[in-house]
Order: structure tokens, then C-alpha cells, then sequence
């Protein structure tokens, strides 16, 4: 096991960026955060039905990406699926209609936590089949490159979905045809409890993915701007033909799988490690070694997500 060395955490420079962009992009990860955390005290009071699976610490990966993408880009999404909706412009209105039940959700209250999605922004209502959005995305990315659009298909979905055949079959097909996909793979290295390296053999899924003849980079997914370039470089090869393109986005989920969860698989140490690894702690931290960001200007962001989100609440028991 890893020693624990809040040291050895990777800095992450936000200095090259225009102030507005950096603030922009710590507001989304912040929404994301306390939009799940928020939810989780609904369902535990009993105000909402189902189940959820939540991605507190997995924040940077759906900022990063969906702030890379254009709004006429498409995305693909999880039964884990609410920090993919809030970045690519769903509301929190819309989302929490939808877990209310309520007809003014997002799929008319019909889908719930496991299938956000809104056309009109470019998210298909989110698939909680394991590896199930991977050929649907390579079938929208021939859409696109059959239109001649320069729009690109990105697909989010889990480590546990590289043991599906639809993953190695939706892959090589946009490997042979050479489609606009952006393969977002979230590898926190759980699928449910069973660790990635007990299913297996190879060290990545960079690695493993190599047999299709395809670019793929893995990277700290815990780290906003890393993640938002090589979407960027990633997109504008799709964009010119290049594509297919997968990124392995090494990230941590700081709760269980699913509302019941007590995650008791997850060692004490793993979690300290990617604990002191957090991606929003790690951006303010980066965030207020500039000149032009202060501790106030965070804590406001940090109260204006929060009203946002109880007054959306008020509104949705009011639905
Ligand atoms: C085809 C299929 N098999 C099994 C399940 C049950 N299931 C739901 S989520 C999950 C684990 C997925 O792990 P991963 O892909 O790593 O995503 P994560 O939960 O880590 O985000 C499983 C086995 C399912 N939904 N679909
Ligand atoms: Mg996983």
C-alpha cells in the first residue's frame, strides 16, 4: 500500500488561465459536489424514491471534459451519471424534477437518477447497462462523420465496462472507421467492490486498449485543467479525422457504489491517499496561489452554488 505524503500530491498550475475560466470551471465541480451531497440527505429523509450512485470526488473528470466539448458535441452517460448532466448544461431544476418524479424532469420524471439527459443540450438520456453507451456513441459518431458535421461523440463510462463486449466491439468499430468519439473512461478503480486489479491482467486500460489501434492517454483525473487539455487535444483530433480517442481518467469515489454502500472494501490508506487527492481541494488550493483569487472569492461561489441549490429544492417539492 501506498505511503501516505500530502506532499507528494501533484500541484496543479492555474496561472496561464484567465481568471473567469478557472473560477468557472472550480463553480462546476463545487455544483456537482453539492448537488450530491445534497441529494444524498433527500433520499436519506425518504423525499425521494430509488436508489442513486453518486460522484462525489470524480468532479474534475465530468468538469474537465464537458467544458472541453462544444454545446452541439454530444455526450453519452452512466447510471452515474449527475456531474456529466450539470457540466454539459443540465440544470438543477431539470435533474431535480426528474428525481422528484415530478413531469417537469429532465426525461419527465420517468427515468430518475440513472437517466439524466436533455437532447436539446447534447446529453442522451443516460444508460445504466454497464459499457451500454459505448456502441450507441460510435453509431452517433458515424452519424456525424457520415452529415460531414465536425461534431464529436463523447462517451463516459466506467473501468467495470472494459469486461463488456460492447466496449471491445463499439471500439473497434470506430477504430476501423476511424469516427469522432472521445472514449471517456472514469477508472476509479472499483467496479461496484471488486477491485480493477482483480479483473484484470495489464496495468491500464490504455494497455489493454492498444490491440484497436488507437490513440489513448491515461492521466490524473483528479486534476481539472490536465483532464480539460487532453479532452481539448483529444477533440480536435476526432475533429480532423484522427479520432477515435480514449482517456483513461484515473479518479476515486469517495462513496459506496450505490445509496447502500457502506464501501467497506475500500482500504482506510487507499482512501486517505486519494482523499488527500480530492480534485476540488486540490484546485482551490491551486486556485488561491494566485494573485487574483482570495479565500472570499471561493466561499462566495461555494454560497451562491448552495442557494442555488435549495432553492431548487423548494421549487421541486413544490412540483
Ligand atoms: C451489463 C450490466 N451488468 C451488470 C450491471 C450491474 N452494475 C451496475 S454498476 C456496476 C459496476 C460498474 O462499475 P464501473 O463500470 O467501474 O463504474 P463505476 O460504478 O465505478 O462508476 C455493475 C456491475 C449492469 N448495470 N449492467
Ligand atoms: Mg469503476
Amino acid at each position: 500500500m501506498m505511503t501516505i505524503n500530502k506532499q507528494q500530491v501533484p500541484p496543479i498550475e492555474t496561472r496561464g488561465y484567465e481568471r473567469d475560466f478557472v473560477l468557472e470551471l472550480f463553480e462546476t465541480m463545487v455544483l456537482i459536489r453539492e448537488f450530491e451531497e445534497g441529494v444524498k440527505y433527500l433520499f436519506l429523509e425518504g423525499s425521494m424514491p430509488g436508489t442513486i450512485h453518486q460522484c462525489q470526488g470524480q468532479e474534475a473528470t465530468a468538469a474537465g471534459v464537458c467544458t472541453a466539448l462544444n454545446a452541439d458535441d454530444w455526450i453519452t452517460s452512466t447510471f452515474r451519471g449527475h456531474g456529466h448532466a450539470l457540466a454539459k448544461g443540465l440544470t438543477v431544476e431539470e435533474m431535480l424534477f426528474e428525481l422528484f418524479g415530478a413531469t417537469t424532469g429532465c426525461a419527465k420524471g420517468k427515468g430518475g437518477s440513472m437517466h439524466m439527459g436533455n437532447m436539446d443540450k447534447g446529453m442522451v438520456p443516460a444508460i445504466a447497462i454497464v459499457g451500454g453507451g459505448i456502441p450507441l456513441a460510435a453509431g452517433m459518431a458515424l452519424a456525424f462523420k457520415m452529415k460531414r458535421t465536425t461534431q464529436v461523440a463523447a462517451c463516459f463510462f466506467g473501468d467495470g465496462a472494459v469486461a463488456e463486449g460492447a466496449f471491445h466491439e463499439g471500439i473497434n468499430l470506430a477504430a476501423i472507421w476511424n469516427l469522432p468519439a472521445l472514449f471517456v473512461c472514469e477508472n476509479n478503480l472499483y467496479g461496484a467492490s471488486t477491485r480493477i486489479d482483480k479483473v484484470m491482467k495489464t496495468k491500464t486500460i490504455t494497455e489493454r486498449v492498444a490491440a484497436y489501434g488507437i490513440q489513448a492517454k491515461q492521466l490524473d483525473g483528479n486534476n481539472v485543467l490536465e483532464v480539460y487539455e487532453a479532452t481539448k487535444a483529444a477533440v480536435a483530433e476526432c475533429r480532423n479525422g484522427q479520432g477515435p480517442f480514449l482517456l483513461e481518467l484515473l479518479t476515486y469515489r469517495r462513496t459506496g457504489h450505490s445509496r447502500r454502500d457502506a464501501c467497506h472494501y475500500q482500504p482506510k490508506e487507499e482512501r486517505e491517499y486519494w482523499f488527500c487527492r480530492d480534485p476540488i481541494d486540490r484546485f482551490a488550493q491551486a486556485l488561491l496561489l494566485r494573485d487574483d483569487v482570495r479565500e472570499e472569492d471561493l466561499s462566495t461561489i461555494r454560497d451562491r452554488t448552495i442557494q442555488r441549490f435549495n432553492s431548487a429544492v423548494e421549487s421541486a417539492k413544490r412540483q
